[in-house]
């Protein structure tokens, strides 16, 4: 078995095509950390950082991931040989950062997966090759400006539209949109924890839009909130930032404050982590889907292969590429054909990264030798 000799921590700067508007605010330029793992046989591979450049989506920012690694994480895999599968167990012991730990088992299991002449898809048991591709549309100054981007991902034919809401813009962009799109086109909102549970009443009127789901409404730690809303709502509630774990995505559902479930392979600590909540969630009948955190073409090629897993029954929000990058790192970068996104065949992550568009990204690199 093989040992970590050098972790590598680079960071590099991508501009949005177009600024992404949150409730927790915009971003223009997506603060990557990439993380690449050396190992005593020549071997390498590469994670990438979902953490974004401010503690606002959760607890977790790109300069605390990088601090985290380099302190905490990297001298917790040195020594003893290092397979992927037992990244997160040495990593246990520190609380929490799990970006920061999904990073580094990434780029352990992109090494250990080449080495193999594997791919992530077949690692984890996928059988489709392709998914549908949905879109995540940002807040926007106006309702005709909204409906004019809409308007474009659905040119772009895009197989799913989810609008992101907040107090004040909520019912209105959400009813253009629906006349915009037709009752066929599924649709669904995000709020990234917005609301409370005095707006319970309020949320309850999107049920006339026919939506797929409501995504995240109230704060991470309100699960009761959640089941209060679940029932009184004909809308399915789905999480997002409470599902941390497969015991928090059991709870949840258990609770009836999750009756769907978004997967975010950072949130939740890693890639093995999110195929376990994805068959709890199958177990229970819970539908799943691929959440995204503006990843570049390494966690994008990662996403669509566990998507393939066949309880991701709604679209992700894994858009092409281009939607929000206009070069990306990788030479294949992720398209959408026939509103579909196709699983990258090669091995590892599935991606190769072009070393010219990254080096013209990136504003530092530092490589540790692990101790
Ligand atoms: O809540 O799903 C979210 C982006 C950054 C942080 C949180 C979220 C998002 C998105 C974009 O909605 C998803 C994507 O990458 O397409
Ligand atoms: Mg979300």
């Amino acid at each position: 078995m093989t040992h970590l000799v050098e972790l590598e921590l680079r960071r590099i700067d991508l501009p949005l095509v177009t600024p992404f508007r949150t409730s927790f605010g915009t971003e223009t330029e997506r603060d990557v950390l990439l993380v690449r793992a050396g190992f005593d046989d020549g071997s390498e591979g590469w994670g990438e950082c979902v953490a974004l450049r401010d503690p606002v989506y959760s607890a977790e920012f790109v300069d605390g991931a990088e601090l985290v690694i380099e302190h905490h994480l990297l001298p917790r895999l040195a020594g003893a040989p290092l397979a992927a599968a037992d990244v997160a167990h040495r990593l246990a012991p520190v609380k929490g950062h799990p970006m920061a730990k999904a990073a580094i088992e990434m780029a352990v299991l992109d090494a250990e997966l080449r080495r193999l002449g594997t791919t992530l898809h077949a690692h984890l048991g996928a059988e489709r090759r392709e998914v549908p591709s949905g879109v995540s549309v940002g807040i926007f100054e106006s309702v005709d400006l909204l409906l004019a981007a809409v308007q474009g991902y659905v040119d772009d034919g895009y197989a799913r539209i989810k609008l992101k809401i907040e107090p004040g813009w909520d019912l209105e962009p959400v009813r253009r949109v629906r006349e915009l799109v037709g009752d066929q086109m599924p649709l669904q909102v995000d709020a990234n924890t917005a609301y409370t549970r005095t707006d319970i009443e309020h949320l309850c009127r999107l049920d006339e839009f026919g939506l797929l789901l409501v995504e995240q409404p109230l704060p991470e730690d309100d699960l009761l909130g959640h089941a209060r809303l679940a029932a009184a709502s004909s809308t399915p509630v789905c999480l997002d930032e409470s599902i941390v774990s497969t015991a928090t995505a059991v709870d949840a559902i258990e609770l009836g404050a999750a009756e769907v479930v978004n997967i975010k392979p950072g949130r939740v600590g890693g890639y093995l982590e999110a195929r376990r909540i994805h068959d709890a969630c199958r177990d229970r009948g819970i539908p799943v889907w691929c959440g995204g955190m503006l990843e570049t073409g390494i966690g994008r090629a990662a996403n669509v292969a566990l998507a393939c897993l066949p309880g991701f029954t709604l679209p992700g929000d894994i858009s092409a590429s281009s939607r929000f990058y206009a070069h990306d790192i990788v030479t294949d970068p992720i398209r959408v054909v026939d509103g579909h996104v196709a699983v990258p065949a090669g091995a590892g992550l599935g991606y190769e990264l072009d070393l010219a568009a990254l080096h013209a990204v990136t504003r530092s690199s530092r490589i540790l030798s692990a101790p």
